[in-house]
């Protein structure tokens, strides 16, 4: 009965909601280039960091991202930067991480210090770090701009595959180290039937589909994985001198490969990169990529965007349609324990920053912001509600509201000043409102006789407390 209930309250949260945004999943940071793992029964999300207002992909770090619900992620902060590695430069792109035996791999690309795109490993005992550069060098170099993107799969019998490529798809065998490689670098051969188009060297893909009038061709952003017995490789092609998200099959995880088609054309966003990945998560199937839809996005201001689709019986994947209403929770928050701020489906007017002490906190908090928080299962009912909070001057205040912005307030805490904006203090609320049942939660910042656009507080965590 209970559960009949929950999914009954589920589904109104969710056609409640189908008109707010989720598209993109993160608000406070840039967030190109995603890359999902499951991991004890949790999606974790792994991207790069876009920095707004650059012309060109000037990234220096990674971040981890994760979520139970598909709705509400919580922010992990930046493990891995390109600090972490000594013979690194500059650019820190698109990456992967993925489990083995316990231990996290997260597979990088950067510019070294001789000019090349090289592919390295960080290593880790905990899906959200602390990571360190697992070899000191890296694990494929070569004097070229090849090496960008990897993608890892690691197959029923054991054997790890890292593939990787711009224009050029490489794959090679690692051991199972997942350090090291013994075997040689194989290219797979580019070909109409491979990838819907081939290049001819020295023509860039907009002159050969100018010329040669060709429908697709492989670019970057591999991502290899199996179902039901076939390899698929989904990757970023070019339609319409734009990338489109593309993919082949085989029977094998080194092919020959098949082209498929494409599964996401429509770029009403000007981000000429799309990179994605595609992963199953508590019986349904969805589509990672990025597009540009958060303000000041663009090419080089990429965010993360989800969503669901269904395959044809056939296995094939279906057409997908970039969306803003993006997916539905598969699952409900529990207010009774601590939550960290940094959970968010959606946030405006703050951002988060993350410290020693503390970790991650939701930062840079203006009047008129807001954390909404989904498909918040209050059960019978609550009594209390408690926050972590810092504030170097007067704070403002936080107010509590359910299902919308300016809907029903159920609580609020005066913020004053705590001793510092990283000395954090837990102030409690009575509830002011019967709330029970599955809602929608609203964190709704408020200055009192404090100019707007001043920061007003940090907020690092919040519970509720069971009547
Ligand atoms: O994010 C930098 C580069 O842009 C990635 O490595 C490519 O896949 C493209 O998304």
């Amino acid at each position: 009965m209970k559960n009949i209930k929950t999914i009954l309250a589920l589904i109104a949260c969710s056609l409640g909601s189908a008109v707010s945004a989720q598209n993109p999943v993160i608000q406070t940071h840039f967030t190109p280039d995603p890359a999902p793992m499951i991991y004890k029964g949790k999606m974790y999300l792994y991207t790069g960091d876009d920095q707004p207002g650059f012309d060109f992909y000037t990234m220096t770090k990674w971040h981890v991202y994760s979520s139970d619900d598909m709705v509400n992620w919580t922010d992990h902060g930046s493990p891995v930067s390109l600090e972490s590695f000594s013979w690194a430069r500059d650019r820190a792109w698109a990456a992967q991480c993925v489990e083995r035996n316990g231990k996290f791999y997260w597979y990088i690309c950067v510019q070294t210090v001789d000019n090349n795109m090289a592919i390295g490993v960080a290593v880790s005992d905990s899906p959200a770090g602390p990571f360190k550069d697992a070899l000191g060098k890296p694990l494929v170099t070569t004097a070229t701009w090849d090496n960008i993107d990897p993608t890892v799969f690691i197959d029923d019998d054991g054997q790890a595959y890292l593939y990787w490529g711009n224009s050029k798809l490489f794959y090679v065998k690692l051991n199972k180290d997942m350090t090291s490689f013994n075997g040689k670098i194989t290219e797979i051969p580019q070909s109409v039937e491979a990838f819907g188009g081939m290049r001819r060297p020295g023509k860039s893909d907009e002159v050969l589909q100018k010329q040669e009038k060709f429908d697709d061709v492989y670019v970057e952003g591999p991502w290899l994985y199996k179902r039901n017995k076939q390899y698929y490789m989904m990757y970023a092609g070019m339609t319409n001198r734009t990338e489109c998200l593309s993919y082949a099959t085989s029977a094998s995880p080194t092919g020959p490969w098949k082209y498929q088609g494409k599964i996401m054309t429509d770029q009403p966003t000007n981000s000429f990169t799309n990179h994605g990945g595609i992963i199953d998560y508590k019986g349904k199937s969805y589509l990672f990529y990025h597009n540009a839809l958060l303000p000041n996005g663009g090419s080089y201001g990429r965010s993360t965007a989800i969503e669901e689709f269904k395959y044809n019986p056939d296995g094939s994947i279906p057409k997908i349609k970039i969306t803003k209403e993006g997916v539905n929770p598969v699952g409900t928050l529990n207010p009774y324990q601590r939550n960290e701020a940094e959970t968010m489906a959606w946030s405006e007017k703050c951002t988060t920053s993350e410290n020693k002490k503390t970790g991650v906190y939701v930062s840079d908090i203006r009047t008129g912001g807001y954390i909404k928080v989904r498909a918040v299962d209050f059960g019978k009912g609550a009594s209390e509600f408690s926050a972590s909070v810092a504030a170097g001057i007067d704070g403002g205040i936080l107010e509590v509201h359910l299902d919308d912005v300016k809907g029903t307030k159920i609580a609020q805490i005066e913020i004053p000043r705590t001793g510092g904006w990283e000395e954090f203090k837990t102030l409690t609320s009575k509830i002011s409102e019967s709330v029970s049942g599955i809602h929608d939660v609203y964190f709704v910042f408020q200055g009192k006789n404090i100019t707007a656009g001043r920061k007003l507080f940090n907020f690092d965590h919040w519970s509720f407390k069971k009547k």
